[in-house]
């Protein structure tokens, strides 16, 4: 049961090429201080390249590299803070593993450098808004996920208002579209995201879960990140960070059967399997 036709059927990476005619997983691999806290460089970067192997063997297909939290009370990172996290991992996972990289950043500056080591794909939770964001894009010609978000990070949960949630996330990512095309950036090279957990509440969560289909109308991949979030531990009635799993793969394989191409998650393993059973479908082999 695939509800939705794919408005394209592979996304080129710079040297990689994606198949989207089944759905990709994006494991998350977070450098945040608090991700990998067993001490010095070398161990940090060890053991996220040991994370990364293992999410390649259980089945990803995307890393997605991040160094910056977008946590509503997180501190900001200075560039220089960021550009260390990033780029030795992200040029060791490139040399190592033959896998896209994406980079969930908002900083060209950040995002530039990580292409030039190896990164094909911008994942930004700020659709591309900061300064020069735009331009970098359309010269780098790589894909972009532009994620629907309210305000930043810290005031994004007062922004949360909506008469209609799902109209309202779909024109406001047409917006971002419109000023992706007119700075240059290629149709072919957009990937849209509804954006769980940022200027939404559990309610509103529940209709975009229930209606993101109606995203296929604008006519790109869409990528959904649910996993783990708050809005998983709300709808179980207070589930920790660690017993949300099952509740986001549920969440993931709604999105699948409305036509998302791809689910970013920590759990590589459980959402690989969760697909076969979709993969495996007659209607989608
Ligand atoms: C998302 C993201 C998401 C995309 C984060 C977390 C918060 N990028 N980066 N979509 N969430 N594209 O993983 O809990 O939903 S950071």
């Amino acid at each position: 049961m695939k509800l939705h036709p794919l408005p394209q059927q592979t996304l080129v990476c710079g040297r990689h090429t994606l198949d989207l005619s089944q759905p990709q997983v994006m494991g998350i691999l977070n450098v945040t201080p608090d991700s990998f806290s067993d001490g010095g460089q070398f161990n940090q970067l060890d053991a996220a390249l040991r994370k990364a192997e293992s999410m390649l063997n259980d089945g990803a297909t995307i890393l997605d590299i991040g160094g910056e939290s977008t946590r509503p009370n997180a501190t900001a990172v200075s560039l220089s803070e960021e550009l260390d996290r990033v780029i030795p991992l992200v040029d060791a996972v490139s040399r190592r593993f033959g896998v896209v990289i994406s980079i969930d950043t908002s900083t060209p500056e950040v995002f530039a450098a990580a292409a030039q080591v190896g990164a094909t794909i911008w994942n930004d939770v700020r659709a591309l808004t900061r300064p020069k964001a735009l331009e970098v894009a359309a010269k780098l010609d790589l894909p972009v996920v532009l994620m629907h978000m309210r305000g930043e990070p810290a005031t994004m949960n007062d922004l949360a208002v909506y008469d209609d949630v799902i109209g309202e996330v779909k024109n406001e990512l047409q917006q971002r579209v419109e000023a992706a095309l007119t700075a240059g950036i290629r149709r072919e090279n957009i990937i849209l995201d509804m954006g769980f957990g940022f200027a939404k509440n559990t309610a509103q969560s529940l209709i975009l879960i229930n209606e993101l289909w109606q995203l296929n109308d604008l006519g790109f991949p869409l990528l959904m990140g649910i996993s783990r979030k708050r809005v998983l531990g709300e709808i179980l009635g207070g589930a920790a960070i660690d017993e949300r799993l099952y509740a986001g793969l549920s969440a993931a394989l709604l999105g699948v059967q409305q036509g998302v191409s791809i689910i970013r998650t920590h759990d590589v393993r459980a959402t690989v399997e969760m697909l076969k059973v979709f993969n495996q479908l007659p209607a989608n082999e």
